[in-house]
């Protein structure tokens, strides 16, 4: 079990889906992208890891935020290894600071990838130097110069796990790439495309539920599911001059669905307004498992 930890876009969810070759983890240019303790499990003739991409740290006392620190910092604990990932075309401020803190206890077991090297804007020497300054003494082949986005030095990083990884069976058929349930990851698809297309502060004031799901002929799965914003104002937006926002949310999920189901999935979804959600105790409770 290894835990994927970062700052918010870091790029956990594009190192998982490079690794495992699957579109497991949405990925998008907006922090906090990740909600969920998310499992990918990656099979190569070395064995078995299962992945836990958490959501980015980050510093704020919102109730949302916390949740998803403490999501994250319970899996560090209970994995077996640590997969820590650095942006190296950002500044190492405070935020990195505070996770490599919370990292070092656990040097044993952990391994550094500094990310996005290929990026014009990456200085991987000011990352070499930031480790050196929170690791003295970290063994320099768990420190490992990668590019998530274009699968340079993947391999270097899953070598480096395999190391640090005890032997035991499988915990899943080598069959499977994730744990998340078809709802969930329907759910997730159409936070994805919807959080893809919108601007500013809307892909933090929305959530997906997917309220039915019925197969409807052997091939065909029915679901019906719902966009949820914070203010009456959002609503119209995510719904699109002419309803074509939520046409194209709702096209682009259907075919990606289609790509990862054995059978087509149609969609019915609606745009609702969920007042003040990311204060609610019970709604957060829900989204975030
Ligand atoms: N240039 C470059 N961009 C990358 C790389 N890896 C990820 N990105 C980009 O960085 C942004 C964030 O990527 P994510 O994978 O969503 O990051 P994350 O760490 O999962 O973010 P949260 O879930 O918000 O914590 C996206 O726009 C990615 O395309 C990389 O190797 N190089
Ligand atoms: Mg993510």
């Amino acid at each position: 079990m290894v835990s994927i930890i970062g700052r918010p876009s870091a790029g956990k969810s594009t190192f998982l889906n490079t690794a495992s070759g699957e579109t497991i983890s949405i990925v998008s240019e907006i922090p906090q992208t990740t909600r969920n303790a998310i499992k990918g499990i990656v099979n190569t003739s070395l064995g078995q890891l299962v992945f836990i991409d958490t959501p980015g740290l980050h510093i704020s006392d919102k109730k949302l935020n916390l949740k998803l620190t403490k999501i994250a910092s319970d899996q560090i604990k209970d994995s077996d290894a640590i997969l820590y990932i650095l942006d190296s075309t950002r500044e190492h401020g405070e935020e990195e600071q505070l996770i490599a803190k919370m990292a070092s206890p656990f040097s044993d077991k952990l391994v550094i990838a500094i990310n996005k090297t290929e990026d014009p804007k990456s200085n991987a020497a000011k990352s070499h130097e930031f480790i050196e300054d929170f690791f003295p003494d970290f063994p320099k082949n768990r420190v490992i110069e990668i590019s998530a986005k274009d699968d340079v030095n993947v391999n270097d990083v899953l070598k480096a796990l395999y190391d640090l990884a005890p032997e035991a069976p499988h915990l899943y058929p080598e069959e499977f790439y994730t744990d998340q349930e078809v709802d969930f990851r329907i759910s997730e698809i159409i936070r994805g495309n919807a959080i893809n297309r919108l601007k500013e502060e809307i892909p933090h004031a929305i959530y997906v539920t997917v309220d039915h799901m019925e197969m409807a002929k052997e091939n065909l799965l029915k679901v019906r599911a719902a966009i949820y914003v914070e203010r009456d104002s959002q609503k119209g937006i995510v719904i699109g001059k002419g309803a074509s926002m939520i046409k194209d949310i709702r096209v682009a999920s259907m075919k990606e669905c289609r790509k990862i189901f054995p059978y087509k999935v149609d969609i019915d979804l609606q745009v609702k307004v969920d007042k003040n959600w990311r204060q609610k105790d019970k709604i957060l409770n829900k989204i975030l498992r």
